[in-house]
């Protein structure tokens, strides 16, 4: 007997059918046979909506009126992916949905399909606080996201004819949007420039203008908790529309220009995710977010009170600095509590300590923000100011703890020219954490070494984590039901770890068929996607071996590229035969920040080694290679439950964490890496036999750099890497064009930052590896079963445990 936990709404699919009617003729205004599925889905989502309402109402008096107290995760991304499949499945709706569009005559595809995917996330980051926030609503954990309702999310991606990069903006509010609502009445003024100046022997910020925060409220449906919490995202208005009279003298866009001015700053999220911006606009935005939200909180926990008790601030919320893009919120809360609150520093700076802590994402010293102090100056000078006390008030206190001259100089948080945000957040919050035990690690021994030496126990670590319901439930209904079947229960959902239970089956042969089922039919599923979709003709009988994440350097999508060339070229050469390779679908997804040249180079020689590779009838049913673009959440809740082999590849020592390499684990995916970020944990859970592993360890990384790291050497040395190279340079991708590539092969052979060079030889070798166990499905198919079963620690619920127990020291409502 199998036991079912899953919410399930008392509402008949009749009763909904009827509701979605309501919404069509009231707020769509079209009759059934007018309606589009446009319209049916805008009148579906509104009418779940509707249901989630009065449990919203309740978590926010809760919340309030509770002594549990709140998380604030501020976090400059939040990329959601598709809400109406989420709604539906908390609310316990998803049946009830599924009749009432057939019985309006829609097909649900359609319907599902007309919603717009929100793109307010670069990647990695932005993702993983949209699982937070789900993971904290479905432990009943009273929290808020904080973040902004970018007009224009992440770029959308086109390839040109000659597989070059295009980005074009991504307007995705152009059509109706049902989820977000807009909230004028709660909106908070935001104040920029100007001068600080003394009066009665206090300092006085008078801004030179200021924009309205407007809040743009999303609910966070908790799964099986009846909780809702809210993720609120601010969006930028202008106080002065349009002034008349420039307009009434002809001057047509001076006359909006204070409009466009304050809008710009929720105007774009910008395209970066591991380099550095020196924008403006940026600490306009971090600013802009982080100072509405904090006065927010203090609207929500002190309701109506002109002179609230501030001190009790950090026991009614604490707030999770999202990498260093909030961390202005330090000098924020501190010229609030002082400002406008008449705090003294001493009790503020201790209200401030208590409030905030920091995650830091990377271990790449460039994604460490550095902000130019003038430009803080310009926009925010009593923040200067505040910023400068605490440096000074910080360098007293490590002298008090015998720190020499010189590592104080190397800890400051204010230089004199410019402002180390995660110095400020080191040590202005309780604690930092990494993502990863590898990467918090390296964070004491190496990033914040300084800081961990004098301040130990700030650190800790918090290992990512996924939500199941996202990425198994929702993305592989497949898996799921068999899950639920060989467990008795379905109550792996909210309790991952359950999937343990799952490990004496993959000695089951007959489950073993099941779960292999399973995954061969999501590949038909995915190519049948992919050739809605793309047009491309994926062959679901053959492997596919997927890699998918933000093209970066150090990600190392070159290992993969030459690699599948080196490939390409045995064949060609006669070295392997066609009928004797295993046959293998390669796909990529990935996009470059707009301004990172090598990246988009990259991208090109990708799509490009495609068209040669898939045209040429000498390979033809042994390798093809294919790219979909404009890379997403809906994509990936695709193309993960497809995937028999996933690619975490890094140069060791340089992904933070990734989380896409637990999407995977937990779909029965194989994974090979390299001892980097989250793989060596994933690793270690589903053990050493399950995992391919390849390439040198981060101690053997240092090795070669100490030694004189020379790339030219190791492609010397290898003929099947030199030849790769060489048909990159040759032209054999270009049409003959010997130049198309010369940056890239040039920095491959001069500089090669991530080694990919000196991996080459072991990532080539552990594909024999990879293929030996393809070929006898069994085996393959049990180690899989295996990935899933121990990889239930990877859910984001028992990340946000760790966070509630080492860092935020609160947990459910009552
Ligand atoms: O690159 C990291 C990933 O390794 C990590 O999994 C993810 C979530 O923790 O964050 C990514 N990240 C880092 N995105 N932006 C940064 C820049 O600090």
């Amino acid at each position: 007997m199998t036991e079912i936990t899953a919410p399930k709404s008392p509402v008949t699919a009749e009763q909904f059918t009827e509701e979605i009617r309501e919404q069509l003729k009231y707020t769509q205004n079209v009759t059934p046979e007018q309606a589009t599925p446009a319209d049916v889905y805008v009148a579906a989502s509104k009418a779940v909506h509707n249901h989630l309402a009065d449990s919203w109402f309740k978590t926010q008096a809760d919340t309030v009126n509770g002594n549990t107290r709140a998380v604030g995760y501020l976090s400059a991304e939040f990329l959601m992916g598709k809400q109406l499949r989420n709604a539906l499945l908390n609310a316990g709706l998803t049946d009830q949905f599924e009749a009432a569009v057939e019985a309006l005559g829609f097909s649900v595809q359609d319907v599902v399909d007309a919603e717009y995917e929100p793109g307010l996330g670069n990647g990695g980051l932005g993702r993983l606080a949209a699982c937070f926030i789900d993971s904290l609503a479905s432990l009943g954990v009273p929290a808020f996201g904080y973040g902004i309702q970018y007009k224009y999310g992440i770029f959308k991606q086109a390839f040109d004819k000659d597989g070059k990069q295009v980005e074009t903006p991504d307007y995705w509010l152009a059509n109706e949007e049902p989820w977000g609502h807009i909230d004028y009445n709660r909106s908070q003024k935001v104040s920029f420039g100007g001068e600080v100046v003394e009066e009665s022997g206090k300092k006085v910020w008078k801004p030179a203008w200021s924009v309205r925060a407007v809040p743009v409220d999303y609910l966070v449906p908790g799964y099986a908790s009846g909780r809702v919490n809210t993720l609120r995202l601010w969006s930028a208005k202008s106080y002065d529309e349009f002034d008349l009279l420039a307009f009434n003298r002809s001057e047509y866009m001076e006359a909006v220009e204070p409009q466009v001015k304050a809008e710009n700053i929720s105007k774009i999220l910008y395209p970066e995710d591991s380099t550095k911006v020196g924008k403006e606009l940026r600490l306009e935005q971090q600013y802009f977010f982080v100072s509405a939200s904090l006065h927010d909180a203090i609207r929500v926990f002190y309701p109506g009170q002109d002179k609230p008790d501030l001190t009790t601030f950090p026991d009614k919320i604490v707030f999770q600095l999202n990498d260093t893009h909030p961390v202005i919120g330090i000098p924020e809360l501190m010229r609030i509590l002082i400002d406008e609150y008449d705090y003294d520093w001493n009790t503020a700076w201790s209200i401030t300590t208590k409030t905030f802590n920091y995650t830091c994402h990377t271990l790449l010293p460039e994604a460490l923000e550095v902000w130019p102090a003038s430009l803080i100056g310009e926009l925010l000078p009593r923040h200067l100011e505040i910023i400068k006390k605490i440096n000074e008030q910080f360098e007293a206190e490590l002298k008090t703890k015998n720190v020499d001259a010189a590592t104080i100089k190397d800890m400051a948080i204010y230089t004199g020219d410019s402002v180390r945000m995660a110095y400020l957040a080191t040590y202005g919050g309780s604690h930092v954490n990494g993502v990863a035990e590898l990467h918090s690690q390296l964070l004491k021994d190496v990033t914040l070494k300084n800081f961990s030496d004098v301040y130990p126990d700030k650190f800790t670590n918090v290992t990512n984590g996924v939500t199941p319901r996202r990425f198994i439930k929702l993305a592989n209904p497949r898996l799921s039901d068999l899950i639920t079947e060989g467990l008795g229960t379905d109550k792996w959902l909210s309790d991952l770890e359950l999937l343990k239970g799952l490990e004496p089956l993959a000695a089951d042969d007959e489950f073993v068929k099941k779960f292999a089922a399973v995954k061969q039919a999501n590949k038909v599923d995915f190519s049948n996607y992919a050739k809605r979709e793309y047009g491309f003709d994926i062959d679901p009988n053959t492997m596919i071996n997927t890699m998918v994440k933000r093209l970066h350097e150090y990600k190392r999508q070159a290992l993969k590229i030459l690699a599948l060339i080196a490939r390409y070229a045995d064949i060609k050469n006669g070295n392997m035969k066609a009928d004797e390779v295993l046959p293998r679908t390669v796909v990529f997804g990935a996009k470059a920040a707009p301004g990172y040249y090598l990246a988009k180079m990259t991208i090109q020689l990708i799509n490009n080694v495609a068209r040669v590779v898939n045209n040429d009838p000498d390979v033809k049913g042994a390798l093809h290679v294919y790219f979909p673009w404009n890379y997403n959440v809906r994509l990936a809740q695709h193309l993960i439950p497809a995937t028999d082999l996933d690619e975490q590849i890094s140069q060791a020592g340089k992904e933070a964490s990734g989380t896409g390499n637990m999407k995977f684990a937990l779909n029965g995916a194989l994974t090979v890496g390299t001892l980097d970020g989250a793989n060596v944990e994933i690793r270690e859970r589903v053990g050493a036999e399950n995992f391919f592993l390849f390439g040198m360890t981060v101690d053997e990384v240092d090795a070669l750099y100490a030694e004189g790291y020379d790339p030219a050497k190791f492609y010397e040395a290898d003929p099947r890497l030199k030849q790769a190279i060489d048909m990159v340079s040759n032209g054999t991708f270009s049409n003959g064009d010997r130049n198309a590539y010369a940056p890239l092969v040039a920095d491959w052979l001069t500089k090669d930052w991530f080694m990919t060079l000196a991996d080459f030889h072991a990532y080539t070798e552990i594909q024999g590896d990879i293929e030996a166990l393809y070929r006898d499905p069994l085996e393959w198919n049990r180690k899989a079963i295996l990935n899933v079963a121990n990889s239930g620690y990877f859910s984001s619920d028992r990340s946000m445990e760790d966070y509630l127990e080492r860092i935020w020291h609160t947990g459910p409502l009552a």
